[in-house]
């Protein structure tokens, strides 16, 4: 699904610049956030944006970005829905001299001059204060000994689920090495779906679960589901920690169903346009600009809740 949306606004009678986005996908309360955040700060910046949605398929986002390099835009920018498989369609952007922005998501790549920055945020970071943020809420429910863990992982192979698992298991290992135990990890691909399908499965299989980690408020709030189906109390019989912050995510907090969420802002769009037009006028931009985040726990959800802006 292909749209492109152009504004009169803010071009100043001159050439307006023209961005190709190829979005992950609709996955989340994230991402939709996310989608509407690019497009209203590509609006206000009065460029052309050619939007696609690659529904969680790379194959979909690889052609997205060649249609793009046909039609010989001035900047590509996406959001990878894994991290490898990539260099041979930004080599291909490379040799038209297209510059490419990463946002939200990285790649890996063995070429570094494939890319110019990635505007996100530092997963591996939300992974450990996920962990540490599980401290204080085992320590306010007064949980005593051992801490068996269910982890709901994001889309395999896509960066934050790895580096989210990353950053929990490395505290995990360093302070927690004798009384936390992952017990079972799956991915639900980020949505709530999925989230739902997989709790109940791990409900089936360790029905002694203490915490759960999901990757994101989406697969959080599907598993919500599955844990009050199965007769037990989110948030009291089961812990939540989930990563986002989003709307839903916060209501499901105040309503005592989730225990703490680790925020992850979705709304790139305005530094994304910043950065464009400097990548544009052949300016120097740094490598990785990331966003500023916050942490939450149940208490400060109800407060929290009339401000959040997604
Ligand atoms: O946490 C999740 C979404 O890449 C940071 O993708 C993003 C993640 C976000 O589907 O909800």
């Amino acid at each position: 699904d292909d749209s492109s949306s152009s504004s009169d606004s803010g071009s100043g009678g001159g050439k307006k610049l023209v961005l190709g986005f190829s979005q992950v996908g609709s996955e989340s309360g994230w991402r939709s956030a996310n989608t509407d955040s690019v497009k209203e700060a590509a609006k206000e910046a009065g460029y052309t944006l050619k939007f696609s949605d690659a529904q969680q398929k790379q194959e979909n986002q690889i052609s997205a970005i060649r249609s793009y390099i046909t039609q010989g835009v001035d900047v590509i920018a996406f959001s990878p829905v894994v991290v490898t498989g990539w260099d041979a369609v930004l080599k291909e952007a490379k040799a038209k001299k297209i510059p490419v922005v990463l946002t939200d998501r990285s790649v890996e790549t063995s070429d570094e001059s494939l890319f110019v920055t990635l505007v996100g945020s530092d997963f591996t970071d939300e992974g450990r204060r996920a962990a540490k943020i599980l401290e204080k809420v085992l320590e306010k429910a007064g949980h005593k000994g051992p801490v068996k863990i269910a982890q709901l992982e994001g889309t395999t192979g896509a960066a934050p689920a790895i580096e989210r698992a990353k950053g929990f298991k490395e505290v995990m290992d360093a302070d927690h090495a004798d009384d936390w135990k992952i017990v079972v990890s799956q991915t639900g691909d980020f949505t709530r779906a999925g989230g739902k399908q997989v709790m109940a499965a791990f409900l089936q299989s360790n029905p002694d679960i203490d915490v759960l980690f999901a990757h994101n408020d989406d697969m959080g709030i599907g598993a919500i589901q599955a844990i009050e189906a199965a007769g037990k109390k989110p948030g009291k019989d089961i812990l939540i920690v989930t990563v986002d912050g989003v709307k839903d995510g916060f209501i499901a907090m105040s309503e005592g169903k989730i225990n703490a969420i680790v925020e992850c802002n979705p709304l790139l769009g305005p530094q994304l346009m910043e950065v464009v037009q400097k990548v544009k006028d052949g300016e120097t931009v740094e490598r990785w600009i990331k966003t500023e985040e916050s942490d939450f726990m149940q208490d400060q959800a109800k407060a929290a809740l009339p401000t959040r802006k997604y």
